[in-house]
Protein backbone atom coordinates (compact mmCIF):
# COMPACT_ATOMS: atom_id res chain seq x y z
CA UNK A 1 0.00 0.00 0.00
CA UNK A 2 0.85 3.40 -0.32
CA UNK A 3 -0.05 6.74 1.09
CA UNK A 4 0.37 9.98 1.23
CA UNK A 5 -1.23 12.57 3.24
CA UNK A 6 -1.29 16.41 2.34
CA UNK A 7 -3.30 20.08 3.80
CA UNK A 8 -4.43 22.84 1.56
CA UNK A 9 -6.13 25.89 2.45
CA UNK A 10 -9.20 28.34 2.33
CA UNK A 11 -9.13 31.09 0.18
CA UNK A 12 -11.46 34.17 -0.08
CA UNK A 13 -11.85 36.08 -3.22
CA UNK A 14 -11.89 39.82 -2.63
CA UNK A 15 -12.96 39.62 -6.92
CA UNK A 16 -15.72 37.44 -7.09
CA UNK A 17 -16.01 34.73 -9.21
CA UNK A 18 -19.56 34.01 -10.26
CA UNK A 19 -21.29 32.94 -12.96
CA UNK A 20 -19.89 30.12 -15.53
CA UNK A 21 -19.43 29.93 -19.80
CA UNK A 22 -18.94 26.06 -19.47
CA UNK A 23 -21.14 24.29 -16.50
CA UNK A 24 -18.64 20.87 -17.61
CA UNK A 25 -15.14 22.28 -17.46
CA UNK A 26 -16.12 24.92 -14.97
CA UNK A 27 -14.81 28.01 -17.15
CA UNK A 28 -15.58 31.24 -15.32
CA UNK A 29 -17.07 34.31 -17.03
CA UNK A 30 -14.75 36.52 -15.70
CA UNK A 31 -11.39 36.20 -13.98
CA UNK A 32 -10.87 36.34 -10.37
CA UNK A 33 -8.41 36.97 -7.35
CA UNK A 34 -8.23 35.75 -3.88
CA UNK A 35 -6.23 35.93 -0.48
CA UNK A 36 -5.20 32.30 0.71
CA UNK A 37 -5.95 31.77 4.23
CA UNK A 38 -3.30 30.38 6.85
CA UNK A 39 -3.16 26.70 7.66
CA UNK A 40 -2.62 27.29 10.79
CA UNK A 41 -6.81 28.58 11.47
CA UNK A 42 -8.38 26.66 8.46
CA UNK A 43 -7.62 23.50 6.30
CA UNK A 44 -8.34 20.40 4.70
CA UNK A 45 -6.32 17.43 5.46
CA UNK A 46 -6.36 14.72 2.86
CA UNK A 47 -4.99 11.43 2.62
CA UNK A 48 -4.71 9.04 -0.61
CA UNK A 49 -4.00 5.01 -0.20
CA UNK A 50 -3.47 2.91 -3.12
CA UNK A 51 -3.27 -0.88 -2.90
CA UNK A 52 -3.84 -4.01 -4.79
CA UNK A 53 -5.73 -5.02 -2.28
CA UNK A 54 -8.59 -2.30 -2.41
CA UNK A 55 -11.34 -3.73 -4.75
CA UNK A 56 -12.91 -0.01 -5.62
CA UNK A 57 -12.30 3.53 -4.85
CA UNK A 58 -14.26 4.62 -1.90
CA UNK A 59 -14.07 8.38 -0.35
CA UNK A 60 -15.12 9.55 3.49
CA UNK A 61 -15.35 13.14 4.46
CA UNK A 62 -15.77 14.27 7.79
CA UNK A 63 -15.54 10.67 9.19
CA UNK A 64 -18.40 9.68 6.88
CA UNK A 65 -18.15 7.41 3.20
CA UNK A 66 -19.38 9.50 1.06
CA UNK A 67 -20.35 9.17 -2.71
CA UNK A 68 -17.22 8.43 -5.07
CA UNK A 69 -19.53 8.95 -7.77
CA UNK A 70 -19.46 12.55 -7.52
CA UNK A 71 -19.50 13.60 -11.29
CA UNK A 72 -16.60 16.33 -9.67
CA UNK A 73 -14.99 13.91 -7.75
CA UNK A 74 -14.75 11.74 -11.13
CA UNK A 75 -13.43 14.24 -13.22
CA UNK A 76 -10.29 14.96 -10.79
CA UNK A 77 -9.74 11.53 -10.26
CA UNK A 78 -9.82 10.50 -14.21
CA UNK A 79 -7.66 13.95 -14.85
CA UNK A 80 -5.08 13.77 -12.63
CA UNK A 81 -4.83 9.72 -14.05
CA UNK A 82 -4.63 10.83 -17.02
CA UNK A 83 -1.78 13.60 -16.47
CA UNK A 84 -0.36 11.06 -14.19
CA UNK A 85 -0.09 8.35 -17.48
CA UNK A 86 1.22 11.34 -19.33
CA UNK A 87 3.88 12.63 -18.03
CA UNK A 88 5.20 9.33 -16.83
CA UNK A 89 5.14 7.95 -20.05
CA UNK A 90 8.56 7.72 -20.59
CA UNK A 91 9.98 6.88 -16.80
CA UNK A 92 8.77 3.13 -17.42
CA UNK A 93 7.44 1.14 -14.65
CA UNK A 94 9.08 3.10 -11.47
CA UNK A 95 6.71 2.17 -9.00
CA UNK A 96 4.52 4.75 -9.86
CA UNK A 97 3.22 3.56 -12.72
CA UNK A 98 2.44 0.28 -11.20
CA UNK A 99 -0.25 1.74 -8.38
CA UNK A 100 -2.03 3.94 -11.54
CA UNK A 101 -3.84 0.93 -11.86
CA UNK A 102 -4.89 0.38 -8.17
CA UNK A 103 -8.17 1.29 -6.90
CA UNK A 104 -7.90 4.28 -4.05
CA UNK A 105 -8.82 5.57 -0.76
CA UNK A 106 -9.48 8.70 0.00
CA UNK A 107 -10.38 10.21 3.60
CA UNK A 108 -10.93 14.13 4.22
CA UNK A 109 -11.36 16.19 7.21
CA UNK A 110 -11.56 19.77 7.83
CA UNK A 111 -10.59 21.45 11.08
CA UNK A 112 -13.46 23.95 10.78
CA UNK A 113 -17.02 23.28 10.70
CA UNK A 114 -18.60 22.44 7.18
CA UNK A 115 -21.55 23.85 9.08
CA UNK A 116 -20.25 27.16 9.82
CA UNK A 117 -20.79 27.99 6.45
CA UNK A 118 -17.39 28.81 5.02
CA UNK A 119 -16.04 27.52 1.98
CA UNK A 120 -15.00 23.80 2.03
CA UNK A 121 -15.13 22.53 -1.35
CA UNK A 122 -12.09 24.88 -2.47
CA UNK A 123 -9.87 23.87 0.48
CA UNK A 124 -11.52 20.00 -0.40
CA UNK A 125 -10.59 19.39 -3.89
CA UNK A 126 -7.61 21.54 -4.05
CA UNK A 127 -6.38 18.96 -1.08
CA UNK A 128 -7.44 16.36 -2.92
CA UNK A 129 -5.87 16.87 -6.59
CA UNK A 130 -2.24 18.37 -4.72
CA UNK A 131 -2.56 14.76 -2.63
CA UNK A 132 -3.12 11.95 -5.74
CA UNK A 133 -0.77 14.13 -7.36
CA UNK A 134 1.97 13.46 -5.03
CA UNK A 135 0.64 9.97 -4.76
CA UNK A 136 1.46 9.49 -8.61
CA UNK A 137 4.51 11.73 -9.05
CA UNK A 138 3.13 14.30 -10.89
CA UNK A 139 4.70 17.45 -11.40
CA UNK A 140 3.45 21.43 -12.32
CA UNK A 141 0.22 22.83 -13.19
CA UNK A 142 -2.44 21.25 -11.10
CA UNK A 143 -4.90 24.44 -10.95
CA UNK A 144 -6.55 23.05 -14.05
CA UNK A 145 -7.81 20.18 -12.53
CA UNK A 146 -8.57 21.45 -9.00
CA UNK A 147 -10.69 23.41 -11.26
CA UNK A 148 -12.82 20.98 -12.78
CA UNK A 149 -13.81 20.23 -8.73
CA UNK A 150 -14.54 23.03 -7.65
CA UNK A 151 -14.19 26.73 -9.11
CA UNK A 152 -12.57 28.52 -6.78
CA UNK A 153 -10.60 25.01 -5.72
CA UNK A 154 -7.64 26.37 -8.65
CA UNK A 155 -7.31 29.10 -6.47
CA UNK A 156 -6.22 27.15 -3.39
CA UNK A 157 -3.42 25.90 -5.29
CA UNK A 158 -0.82 28.58 -4.14
CA UNK A 159 -0.17 30.57 -1.28
CA UNK A 160 -0.65 34.16 -0.85
CA UNK A 161 -2.37 36.39 -3.36
CA UNK A 162 -3.71 34.55 -6.43
CA UNK A 163 -5.91 35.35 -9.51
CA UNK A 164 -7.72 32.65 -11.57
CA UNK A 165 -7.47 34.27 -15.15
CA UNK A 166 -10.43 33.25 -17.07
CA UNK A 167 -8.49 32.27 -20.44
CA UNK A 168 -10.42 32.01 -24.02
CA UNK A 169 -10.24 28.25 -25.14
CA UNK A 170 -13.00 26.64 -25.19
CA UNK A 171 -11.16 23.39 -23.94
CA UNK A 172 -10.06 25.51 -20.55
CA UNK A 173 -6.50 25.25 -21.03
CA UNK A 174 -5.75 28.39 -20.18
CA UNK A 175 -8.10 28.86 -17.36
CA UNK A 176 -5.50 28.66 -14.67
CA UNK A 177 -4.56 30.02 -11.21
CA UNK A 178 -1.70 32.04 -10.58
CA UNK A 179 0.40 33.37 -7.78
CA UNK A 180 0.17 37.54 -7.70
CA UNK A 181 2.62 38.10 -4.35
CA UNK A 182 3.66 35.15 -2.04
CA UNK A 183 1.99 34.99 1.91
CA UNK A 184 5.18 36.81 2.84
CA UNK A 185 4.62 40.16 0.55
CA UNK A 186 2.14 42.20 3.35
CA UNK A 187 3.03 40.42 6.60
CA UNK A 188 0.83 43.34 8.28
CA UNK A 189 -2.36 41.94 6.81
CA UNK A 190 -4.83 40.21 8.55
CA UNK A 191 -7.94 38.56 7.81
CA UNK A 192 -10.52 38.14 10.51
CA UNK A 193 -13.82 35.96 9.94
CA UNK A 194 -17.20 36.64 11.98
CA UNK A 195 -19.23 33.47 11.88
CA UNK A 196 -22.61 35.04 11.33
CA UNK A 197 -24.56 32.05 11.63
CA UNK A 198 -25.09 28.23 11.98
CA UNK A 199 -27.89 28.43 9.24
CA UNK A 200 -27.28 26.25 5.85
CA UNK A 201 -27.27 28.50 3.12
CA UNK A 202 -30.73 29.00 1.08
CA UNK A 203 -28.85 28.40 -2.33
CA UNK A 204 -26.11 26.68 -3.39
CA UNK A 205 -23.47 28.52 -5.63
CA UNK A 206 -23.58 26.66 -8.06
CA UNK A 207 -27.19 26.52 -8.93
CA UNK A 208 -27.21 30.52 -7.58
CA UNK A 209 -24.38 31.41 -10.29
CA UNK A 210 -26.66 29.62 -12.59
CA UNK A 211 -29.17 31.43 -12.32
CA UNK A 212 -27.78 34.70 -12.41
CA UNK A 213 -26.21 33.77 -15.90
CA UNK A 214 -29.03 33.00 -16.98
CA UNK A 215 -31.69 35.62 -15.80
CA UNK A 216 -29.58 39.07 -14.56
CA UNK A 217 -28.31 41.78 -17.26
CA UNK A 218 -26.04 43.46 -14.14
CA UNK A 219 -23.85 40.34 -14.24
CA UNK A 220 -23.77 40.59 -17.65
CA UNK A 221 -22.24 44.07 -17.62
CA UNK A 222 -20.03 43.17 -14.74
CA UNK A 223 -18.15 40.47 -16.16
CA UNK A 224 -17.76 42.26 -19.63
CA UNK A 225 -16.68 46.05 -18.32
CA UNK A 226 -16.12 46.06 -14.99
CA UNK A 227 -13.97 43.26 -13.20
CA UNK A 228 -11.72 43.64 -16.21
CA UNK A 229 -10.27 46.87 -14.85
CA UNK A 230 -10.85 45.63 -11.38
CA UNK A 231 -8.69 42.89 -11.44
CA UNK A 232 -5.57 45.60 -13.24
CA UNK A 233 -6.48 47.94 -10.10
CA UNK A 234 -6.71 45.23 -7.40
CA UNK A 235 -3.21 43.42 -8.64
CA UNK A 236 -1.91 47.20 -8.47
CA UNK A 237 -2.98 47.57 -4.93
CA UNK A 238 -1.28 44.27 -3.59
CA UNK A 239 1.59 44.68 -5.36
CA UNK A 240 2.20 48.53 -3.74
CA UNK A 241 0.36 47.31 -0.27
CA UNK A 242 -1.60 50.10 -0.62
CA UNK A 243 -4.45 48.68 1.66
CA UNK A 244 -6.81 52.17 0.93
CA UNK A 245 -7.48 51.24 -2.17
CA UNK A 246 -7.12 47.37 -1.43
CA UNK A 247 -10.19 48.00 0.71
CA UNK A 248 -12.37 49.80 -1.16
CA UNK A 249 -12.13 47.93 -4.15
CA UNK A 250 -12.57 44.23 -2.02
CA UNK A 251 -15.88 45.74 -0.29
CA UNK A 252 -16.79 46.98 -3.60
CA UNK A 253 -16.72 44.05 -5.33
CA UNK A 254 -18.23 42.23 -2.90
CA UNK A 255 -20.90 44.75 -3.04
CA UNK A 256 -21.82 44.43 -6.50
CA UNK A 257 -21.34 40.44 -6.22
CA UNK A 258 -24.37 40.53 -3.84
CA UNK A 259 -26.52 43.11 -6.17
CA UNK A 260 -26.29 40.73 -8.66
CA UNK A 261 -27.66 38.29 -6.46
CA UNK A 262 -30.41 40.34 -6.07
CA UNK A 263 -30.75 40.93 -9.93
CA UNK A 264 -31.07 37.35 -10.30
CA UNK A 265 -34.76 36.48 -10.53
CA UNK A 266 -36.16 35.21 -8.22
CA UNK A 267 -34.10 36.90 -6.33
CA UNK A 268 -30.85 35.17 -4.13
CA UNK A 269 -30.30 36.75 -0.66
CA UNK A 270 -26.84 35.42 0.97
CA UNK A 271 -26.45 38.64 3.60
CA UNK A 272 -28.94 38.85 6.56
CA UNK A 273 -29.48 41.66 9.23
CA UNK A 274 -26.06 40.37 11.06
CA UNK A 275 -24.09 41.42 7.84
CA UNK A 276 -25.55 44.42 6.98
CA UNK A 277 -24.67 45.67 10.52
CA UNK A 278 -21.56 44.48 9.99
CA UNK A 279 -21.39 46.58 6.86
CA UNK A 280 -22.61 49.44 8.72
CA UNK A 281 -20.28 49.17 11.40
CA UNK A 282 -17.46 49.41 8.94
CA UNK A 283 -18.04 52.01 7.25
CA UNK A 284 -18.49 53.77 10.66
CA UNK A 285 -15.31 52.90 12.05
CA UNK A 286 -13.50 53.63 8.32
CA UNK A 287 -15.38 57.03 8.17
CA UNK A 288 -14.71 58.31 11.88
CA UNK A 289 -10.78 57.86 11.07
CA UNK A 290 -11.33 59.09 7.39
CA UNK A 291 -9.95 56.15 6.09
CA UNK A 292 -10.53 52.66 4.60
CA UNK A 293 -9.05 50.92 7.87
CA UNK A 294 -10.89 48.03 7.88
CA UNK A 295 -12.60 46.06 4.64
CA UNK A 296 -15.42 43.59 4.38
CA UNK A 297 -16.40 40.42 2.28
CA UNK A 298 -18.93 38.57 2.08
CA UNK A 299 -19.40 34.71 0.36
CA UNK A 300 -22.74 32.58 -0.43
CA UNK A 301 -23.83 33.01 3.27
CA UNK A 302 -24.23 35.62 5.72
CA UNK A 303 -20.17 35.55 7.32
CA UNK A 304 -18.75 38.25 7.15
CA UNK A 305 -14.66 38.43 6.22
CA UNK A 306 -12.91 41.62 7.27
CA UNK A 307 -9.85 42.63 5.90
CA UNK A 308 -7.55 44.84 7.88
CA UNK A 309 -3.78 45.63 8.86
CA UNK A 310 -2.20 44.06 12.10
CA UNK A 311 -2.36 46.93 13.89
CA UNK A 312 -5.64 47.84 13.68
CA UNK A 313 -6.95 44.04 15.21
CA UNK A 314 -6.96 44.99 19.10
CA UNK A 315 -9.32 48.25 18.55
CA UNK A 316 -11.55 46.59 15.81
CA UNK A 317 -12.03 43.36 17.71
CA UNK A 318 -13.47 45.86 20.77
CA UNK A 319 -16.10 47.19 18.35
CA UNK A 320 -17.38 43.96 17.16
CA UNK A 321 -17.86 42.70 20.69
CA UNK A 322 -19.37 46.03 21.50
CA UNK A 323 -21.76 45.51 18.66
CA UNK A 324 -21.91 41.89 18.75
CA UNK A 325 -21.87 40.86 22.63
CA UNK A 326 -20.98 37.60 22.86
CA UNK A 327 -22.89 35.10 24.45
CA UNK A 328 -21.69 32.62 26.31
CA UNK A 329 -21.91 29.41 25.09
CA UNK A 330 -18.61 27.59 26.66
CA UNK A 331 -16.64 28.10 23.27
CA UNK A 332 -14.24 31.58 23.32
CA UNK A 333 -15.21 34.01 21.12
CA UNK A 334 -11.91 34.77 19.70
CA UNK A 335 -9.96 32.25 18.12
CA UNK A 336 -6.59 31.93 15.58
CA UNK A 337 -4.03 34.50 16.41
CA UNK A 338 -3.76 36.36 19.46
CA UNK A 339 -5.98 39.55 19.79
CA UNK A 340 -4.48 42.10 23.01
CA UNK A 341 -7.48 43.75 24.80
CA UNK A 342 -7.37 47.53 23.73
CA UNK A 343 -9.06 51.24 25.23
CA UNK A 344 -12.11 52.24 23.08
CA UNK A 345 -11.84 56.21 22.96
CA UNK A 346 -15.12 57.74 24.03
CA UNK A 347 -15.10 59.70 20.50
CA UNK A 348 -14.50 56.14 18.68
CA UNK A 349 -17.51 54.59 21.17
CA UNK A 350 -20.16 57.58 19.34
CA UNK A 351 -18.89 57.07 16.34
CA UNK A 352 -19.53 53.48 15.83
CA UNK A 353 -22.79 53.18 18.73
CA UNK A 354 -25.02 50.70 17.40
CA UNK A 355 -27.89 48.58 18.97
CA UNK A 356 -26.35 46.07 20.67
CA UNK A 357 -27.30 42.37 18.92
CA UNK A 358 -26.03 39.56 21.32
CA UNK A 359 -24.65 36.85 19.97
CA UNK A 360 -24.91 37.99 16.55
CA UNK A 361 -21.61 36.66 15.68
CA UNK A 362 -21.07 33.35 17.14
CA UNK A 363 -17.39 33.70 17.00
CA UNK A 364 -14.56 35.28 15.26
CA UNK A 365 -11.19 33.42 13.57
CA UNK A 366 -7.95 35.76 13.60
CA UNK A 367 -5.80 34.64 10.12
CA UNK A 368 -3.19 36.08 7.84
CA UNK A 369 -2.10 35.01 4.29
CA UNK A 370 -0.67 31.36 3.80
CA UNK A 371 0.83 28.74 1.99
CA UNK A 372 -0.88 26.71 -0.60
CA UNK A 373 -0.93 23.00 0.09
CA UNK A 374 1.71 21.17 1.61
CA UNK A 375 2.82 17.70 2.20
CA UNK A 376 2.04 16.62 5.99
CA UNK A 377 4.80 16.46 8.37
CA UNK A 378 3.84 14.74 10.94
CA UNK A 379 3.44 11.22 9.22
CA UNK A 380 1.78 10.15 12.78
CA UNK A 381 -1.05 12.36 11.90
CA UNK A 382 -2.52 10.83 8.50
CA UNK A 383 -6.38 10.01 8.32
CA UNK A 384 -5.73 6.13 7.16
CA UNK A 385 -4.41 2.97 9.01
CA UNK A 386 -2.19 0.34 7.60
CA UNK A 387 -5.73 -1.39 6.83
CA UNK A 388 -6.43 1.53 4.60
CA UNK A 389 -9.39 2.41 6.58
CA UNK A 390 -10.45 5.85 8.57
CA UNK A 391 -8.60 5.85 11.78
CA UNK A 392 -11.44 7.69 13.14
CA UNK A 393 -15.12 7.91 12.34
CA UNK A 394 -17.69 10.82 12.56
C1 LIG B 1 -15.57 33.15 -5.07
N1 LIG B 1 -17.75 32.03 -4.63
O1 LIG B 1 -14.95 33.78 -5.95
C2 LIG B 1 -17.09 33.17 -5.16
C3 LIG B 1 -17.68 34.34 -4.43
C4 LIG B 1 -18.85 32.37 -3.77
C5 LIG B 1 -18.98 33.84 -3.86
O2 LIG B 1 -16.49 30.59 -5.76
O3 LIG B 1 -19.79 25.67 -8.93
O4 LIG B 1 -18.02 26.62 -4.87
O5 LIG B 1 -17.95 24.68 -7.56
O6 LIG B 1 -17.44 26.35 -9.34
O7 LIG B 1 -16.34 27.65 -6.47
C6 LIG B 1 -18.31 29.64 -4.72
O8 LIG B 1 -18.46 28.88 -5.85
O9 LIG B 1 -18.65 27.03 -7.27
C7 LIG B 1 -17.47 30.78 -5.07
P1 LIG B 1 -18.44 25.88 -8.32
P2 LIG B 1 -17.74 27.47 -6.06
O10 LIG B 1 -14.99 32.60 -4.11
Amino acid sequence: MKKVTCTAPVNIAVIKYWGKRDEALILPINSSLSVTLHQDQLKTTTSVAASREFTEDRMWLNGKEDDIRHPRLQSCLREIRRLARKRRGDAGDDGFSRILGYKVHICSVNNFPTAAGLASSAAGYACLVYTLAKLYGVEGELSEIARQGSGSACRSMYGGFVQWVMGEREDGKDSLAQQVEPETHWPELRILILVASAEKKHVGSTAGMQTSVQTSPLLKLRAQSVVPERMAEMIESIRQRDFEAFGQLTMKDSNQFHATCLDTYPPIFYLNHVSQRVISMVHRYNAHYGQTKVAYSFDAGPNAVIFTLEQTVNEFVEVVKRCFPPESNGDPFLKGLPVSPAPLPQKLLSAVECDPCPGGVRYTIVTQPGPGPVPLQDLNLDLLGSDGLPKQSA
